[in-house]
C-alpha cells in the first residue's frame, strides 16, 4: 500500500477551521490549492513528519488554514498527486449533524419508519418485544414488556450496557450545546430510547440486561426475522448505566416536561438503591445471538450513578463515597462501554454544590485533555492512538469529546482546533482514505456490517453511521475477512463482514453527534 497519497477531510473544512493534510510516500516538499477554475489559490510547503509506525508510511504535512474564503477546492502535489474536489464551507457540520442525529432515527426498533421521514429506508414496524419470554437462566415465568428503543449496532440486539454510555453522550449533548440542539431532532430521538430505558426496569428497581435473539439474525430485514428474542439480566452495570442515564435524563427534561423528568429521576434513585443491595451481579453471559458486554468492575459504573445522583439532587448522602471515589478511581482519556468512570468525573465538573469536588474533577479531566494533546502533537496523524481496538473511531471521537468538554471552564477554545482535526480523521484524513460515515462522501462504506443495510432494497446503506475503523485484532479474518495489507495502521475492510472493523454502533455515533455539535456551536 506504499504509494504516494494525499490524506485530508473529504468533505472539507469550515472556514476559520485548521486545514491540514498529510501527503504520503512522496518527494516532493511544496503542494498548492486550485480552485474550481484550476487557478492556485494557496501554495505552500510540505513539512516532514517522519515515518508513523502504525502504516510505516513517510509522511509530509500541508497547511492551508489561511484560505478562509468558501468554495470547491482540490490539492496538488507535484504532477500526479491530486485531491478530490472538497469544500470550504460552514453548512457541512450541520449537515452531518443531521445526518448522524438521524442515524438513531434509522435504529429504532419496534415502530414504522415512515416514508415522510425516512425516505427510501422506511420500513413496517418489526421486533415490537412488547410480550417476549424470559431467558431460562432466569428462572422466570410470565413474558415483559420491553418495547421500543434503539438497535445497539449491526445487530438486532437491544443493551443497557452501552445504551447507557450512548444516551448519557447524547444527553450531555443536550444539556451543553442547547442552541445548536435545538434545530436538530435530538431530543425527541434521545426521548424515544430513554422511554425503552424505563420499560427495562424491574418492579424491585433493577434492570434487564438486554433483548437478544436466541441465535444471530442473518441479514435479513427485521420482519424477517426467525429467532426467538428473550429478556436477559439483571446485573449491577446495567442497572447502574441505567441509574445514571435517567439521572441526567432529569436535568435535561426538567425544562421541557418537568413531571416525566421527575419520574426519570425516581426510578433512577430506585435503580441505585437496587444495585447497592446488588452490588457485584454479573452480565448474562449465556446467548450465541448476542455480544456479551462483559464487565466485572462495577466501581467505576457506581462512581458515575452517584456522580449524576449527587448533581441532581444535592443530597450529602452522596459524599462521603464520592470522597473515597475521587481519592481511588482513575480518570481515562474517554469514555467507554465497559470504563464509564469519565461520565462520573464530567458530572462532577459540572455540578457546583461542592467546589472541592467540582475542582478535583476539573483537575482530573484537564489531565486527560493535556495528554490527549501530548500524544497526538507526537503522531504524524495527529491522533491520540497509538494501538487500534475494535471501534477505534469511537475511541478517536470519545477523546475529542474529554477535550470539548474541558473547555467548558476553560472558556478559550484550547482544544477547538484539535477537536476539528479529530472529526477531519473521521471524514478522510485517516491511513485507508476512508470517510468512516455512511453516506458522507465519495468513499464512505458501502457494505457496513449492519443488518438494516444490507437486507433492505436500497442500495446506499443508511446514511449518517460511524464504522468502527482500524482494530488491529482482526477478530473477523477466520470468516475470510480479507485486509490489504498486515500492518496495524491499515486494519480495516470495507466488506460486510467484517463485523470487527466496519460495524456500526451508538456507543461510537454518539461521541460523534456530540463533537459535531461542539463544532456546529464553534464554527
Ligand atoms: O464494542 C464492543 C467491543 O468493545 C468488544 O470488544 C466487542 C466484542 O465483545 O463487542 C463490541 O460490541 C458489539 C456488541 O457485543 C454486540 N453488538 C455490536 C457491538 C459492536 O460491534
Amino acid at each position: 500500500m506504499k504509494k504516494p497519497a494525499l490524506r485530508y477531510n473529504h468533505i472539507g473544512y469550515a472556514p476559520l477551521a485548521p486545514k491540514y493534510f498529510l501527503a504520503v510516500e512522496t518527494s516532493f516538499s511544496s503542494f498548492e490549492v486550485l480552485d474550481e477554475l484550476n487557478e492556485v489559490v494557496y501554495s505552500g510547503e510540505l513539512i516532514s513528519r517522519g515515518v508513523w509506525p502504525p502504516t510505516e508510511e513517510n509522511t509530509l504535512f500541508g497547511d492551508f488554514s489561511a484560505l478562509q474564503k468558501n468554495g470547491k477546492y482540490r490539492i496538488v502535489v507535484g504532477d500526479a498527486l491530486k485531491s478530490e474536489w472538497f469544500t470550504i464551507g460552514g453548512g457541512w457540520l450541520s449537515a452531518q449533524l443531521n445526518a448522524n442525529i438521524k442515524s438513531f432515527y434509522y435504529q429504532r426498533t419496534g415502530v414504522e419508519l415512515v416514508p415522510e421521514r425516512a425516505g427510501k429506508w422506511a420500513r413496517p414496524a418489526a421486533h415490537l418485544d412488547d410480550d417476549i419470554p424470559f431467558h431460562s437462566s432466569m428462572n422466570r415465568s410470565g413474558t415483559w414488556n420491553a418495547h421500543g428503543g434503539w438497535y445497539d449496532a449491526g445487530d438486532y440486539g437491544k443493551y443497557i450496557v452501552n445504551a447507557g454510555v450512548s444516551v448519557s453522550t447524547l444527553l450531555l449533548a443536550c444539556e451543553l450545546y442547547p442552541e445548536t440542539i435545538k434545530k436538530t431532532e435530538l431530543i425527541e430521538e434521545v426521548r424515544f430510547e430513554l422511554e425503552w430505558f424505563l420499560r427495562m426496569q424491574d418492579h424491585d428497581g433493577g434492570v434487564f440486561f438486554k433483548i437478544s435473539p436466541d441465535r444471530w439474525d442473518s441479514f435479513i430485514p427485521p420482519h424477517q426475522t426467525v429467532h426467538q428474542r428473550r429478556v436477559l439480566g439483571k446485573s449491577t452495570t446495567s442497572t447502574l448505566n441505567f441509574a445514571g442515564s435517567l439521572a441526567l435524563a432529569h436535568r435535561v427534561f426538567n425544562h421541557i416536561d418537568p413531571e416525566w423528568a421527575k419520574t426519570c429521576l425516581e426510578k433512577a434513585i430506585k435503580a441505585y438503591q437496587w444495585a447497592q443491595l446488588n452490588p457485584e451481579v454479573s452480565y448474562p453471559d449465556n446467548t450465541e445471538g448476542s455480544g456479551p458486554y462483559g464487565d466485572e468492575n462495577y466501581s467505576d459504573e457506581f462512581f458515575w450513578a452517584r456522580a449524576m445522583l449527587f448533581r441532581e439532587t444535592q443530597d450529602s448522602v452522596f459524599i462521603e463515597d464520592l470522597k473515597r471515589d475521587v481519592a481511588t478511581q482513575t480518570v481515562l482519556l474517554d469514555i467507554s462501554w465497559r470504563d464509564t468512570q469519565n461520565l462520573g468525573w464530567i458530572a462532577l465538573s459540572l455540578q457546583n454544590s461542592d467546589l472541592s469536588l467540582q475542582s478535583i474533577a476539573r483537575r482530573k479531566l484537564e489531565g486527560s485533555a493535556a495528554e490527549i494533546e501530548k500524544r497526538s502533537a507526537e503522531s504524524a496523524y495527529r491522533i491520540a492512538l497509538s494501538t487500534f481496538q475494535w471501534g477505534s473511531n469511537g475511541e478517536i471521537a470519545n477523546q475529542a469529546l474529554t477535550l470539548a468538554v474541558v473547555n467548558e471552564w476553560l472558556k478559550i477554545d484550547k482544544y477547538t482546533e484539535l477537536v476539528s482535526e479529530f472529526v477531519d480523521y473521521i471524514y478522510g484524513r485517516n491511513p485507508m482514505n476512508v470517510s468512516f460515515v455512511t453516506g458522507s462522501a465519495w468513499s464512505s462504506p458501502m457494505f457496513p456490517h449492519h443488518r438494516l443495510s444490507g437486507s433492505d432494497e436500497v442500495e446506499e446503506p443508511v446514511p449518517g453511521l460511524l464504522v468502527g475503523g482500524l482494530n488491529e485484532h482482526r477478530q473477523d479474518t477466520r470468516r475470510a475477512v480479507a485486509y490489504e495489507s498486515e500492518l496495524p495502521g491499515f486494519s480495516y475492510s470495507g466488506a460486510q463482514g467484517s463485523f470487527a472493523s466496519n460495524e456500526t454502533a451508538i456507543n461510537w455515533n454518539a461521541p460523534l453527534t456530540f463533537v459535531l455539535a461542539y463544532l456546529a456551536s464553534k464554527y
